[in-house]
């Protein structure tokens, strides 16, 4: 039973006796944490926010097909770089935070995150087999009084137009009165330290408004700041926002640069100096192409589904095309600085620096060095490359795979190569000593700073 009714935006209480309805009790259980947590998707999203979770006293199992996710987990130990093994032993021996790959164990969650990939089909549409995969076991199991909040970045839409549908049509569940579901855009940063799960403000879209104050009662149990917004298409759009805005800024820095070469300007001068003004400008630096697994496909997601309404999204489709052609002008400009040098790409040693898509990490998805590498080796090129974080590469598509050389041999190898060509900017590389062994170095990060500056062995993007 309920004994008052707030009135809004004031402290005072009507005391009134009346039944709990299904939202009230999961509140409480919200509230007072006996509510049972379950993570869809135990990713670089799904695992910090399942220990988000669990540290604040909820009792969480994280879901996920892959046996042997579940299994390296359930030995205590993190498969994930930003979340720590001590973390994970120590919750599971608190029984706080458990895995498991049997979607069965929904039936027993109250509060459920989606937490799936969202890639890019080969084609460049949007794959939602993972959202949908991962729904189709979820409407199995949903029940009254379970919230569920889905984190994948999507297009507007999605939540209203397949997840409500798919938890609703043959449960016959009501949302907003038996089932409340929200979109809460993630915003994981891999690696980053001052930005976390628990200190990101977190954007979240409710069906209804009692779904937007169920899923808020819950992850407000847990993170420092949670944001409500109106709808879930605000929170999906919020998100496309953020992301596309990125990736439009660095398309334009990218185009600056060529259009810098063309002008004889240096671009790095010309960014250094409009980032000196203290207001009304954000700095980007231009590169070998967009790499990531957020950026470059983010946007996408946002101009597929415009295409459906039969809008074209003019800025995403040109700072696409400038990026996925950057690593196209990089073997371009490395071409004709050969050139320069009397040398011909064809039959030349070839010494790429960094595969990462981008520095002191080891991720190398849709990084621009595999096309960097690709163009070269077609134009008869003999490439190799190093990069601290990554080992070993394959190109999916093309089939080939390299190691990288073993750091012992790194400057004996930049002395050997015709041409040195720096594609991310680690922090680890000893710049000085590369460019005292190095014969030439096309810089295309700028990574050398004042060094590559008026330097005859050195020409940047
Ligand atoms: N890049 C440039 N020039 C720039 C910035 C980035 O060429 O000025 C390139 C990078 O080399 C990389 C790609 O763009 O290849 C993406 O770089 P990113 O800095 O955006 O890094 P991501 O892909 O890890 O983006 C993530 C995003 N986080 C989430 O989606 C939750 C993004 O929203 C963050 O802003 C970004 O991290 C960040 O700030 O580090």
């Amino acid at each position: 039973w309920i004994f008052d009714i707030r009135i809004p935006n004031s402290e005072y209480r009507i005391p009134l006796r009346r039944k709990m309805t299904t939202k009230d009790t999961l509140i409480q259980k919200l509230h007072n944490k006996t509510a049972k947590i379950g993570i869809l998707g135990m990713g670089y999203v799904g695992m910090p926010l399942a220990v988000v979770f669990a540290e604040k006293g909820f009792d969480v199992l994280g879901i996920d097909p892959d046996q042997r996710k579940v299994d390296t987990f359930n030995k205590g130990i993190s498969y994930i770089q930003d979340v720590p093994t001590e973390t994970v032993a120590r919750l599971r021996a608190a029984g706080k935070l458990n895995m498991s790959a049997d979607f069965a164990a929904l039936a027993e969650m109250d509060a459920v995150s989606i937490c799936v990939p969202t890639p890019l089909r080969q084609t460049g549409d949007p794959d939602m087999s993972f959202i949908l995969s991962a729904t189709e076991q979820l409407a199995k199991y949903v029940h009254k009084g379970m919230v569920v909040v889905l984190e994948s970045t999507t297009y507007p839409g999605t939540t209203r137009e397949l997840i409500v549908p798919m938890l609703t049509e043959k449960s016959g569940l009501e949302v907003g009165e038996d089932l409340f579901i929200c979109f809460s855009p993630e915003r994981v940063d891999p690696g980053r330290e001052d930005w976390t799960t628990y200190n990101t403000p977190k954007v979240m879209g409710g069906m209804t408004p009692a779904c937007a104050e169920v899923a808020t009662a819950w992850y407000s149990g847990a993170l420092e700041t949670v944001v409500p917004v109106s709808s879930p298409e605000a929170a999906e759009m919020a998100k496309l926002l953020e992301n596309t805005f990125r990736m439009i800024n660095i398309g334009m820095v990218n185009e600056l640069a060529l259009m810098c070469d063309r002008l004889g300007v240096d671009v790095w001068e010309v960014i250094d100096a409009a980032a000196t003004k203290p207001f009304g400008f954000m700095k980007f630096t231009p590169g070998p192409g967009l790499g990531g697994h957020c950026i470059p496909i983010d946007p996408l997601y946002l101009s597929w589904k415009m295409k459906a309404m039969n809008y074209n999204a003019k800025f995403i489709e040109l700072a696409s095309e400038i990026n996925t052609n950057m690593p196209r002008y990089v073997v371009t400009r490395v071409l004709e600085a050969l050139n320069d040098r009397a040398k011909p790409l064809k039959g030349s040693n070839m010494l790429v620096l960094g595969a990462a898509y981008k520095p002191d990490i080891d991720d190398v998805r849709e990084s621009p060095a595999f096309d960097v590498i690709a163009l070269m080796k077609k134009k008869g090129a003999l490439v190799e490359y190093h990069d601290p974080y990554i080992p070993h590469i394959h190109h999916e598509y093309e089939g080939w795979e390299m190691n990288s050389i073993p750091d012992s041999d790194l400057l004996a190898r930049v002395a050997a190569a015709d041409a040195v060509v720096i594609i991310t900017n680690h922090k680890t590389y000893d710049y000085p000593a590369i460019l005292e062994a190095a014969q030439f170095i096309f810089d295309s990060r700028n990574a050398l700073g004042k060094l590559g500056k008026d330097n005859p062995k050195v020409v940047r993007l």
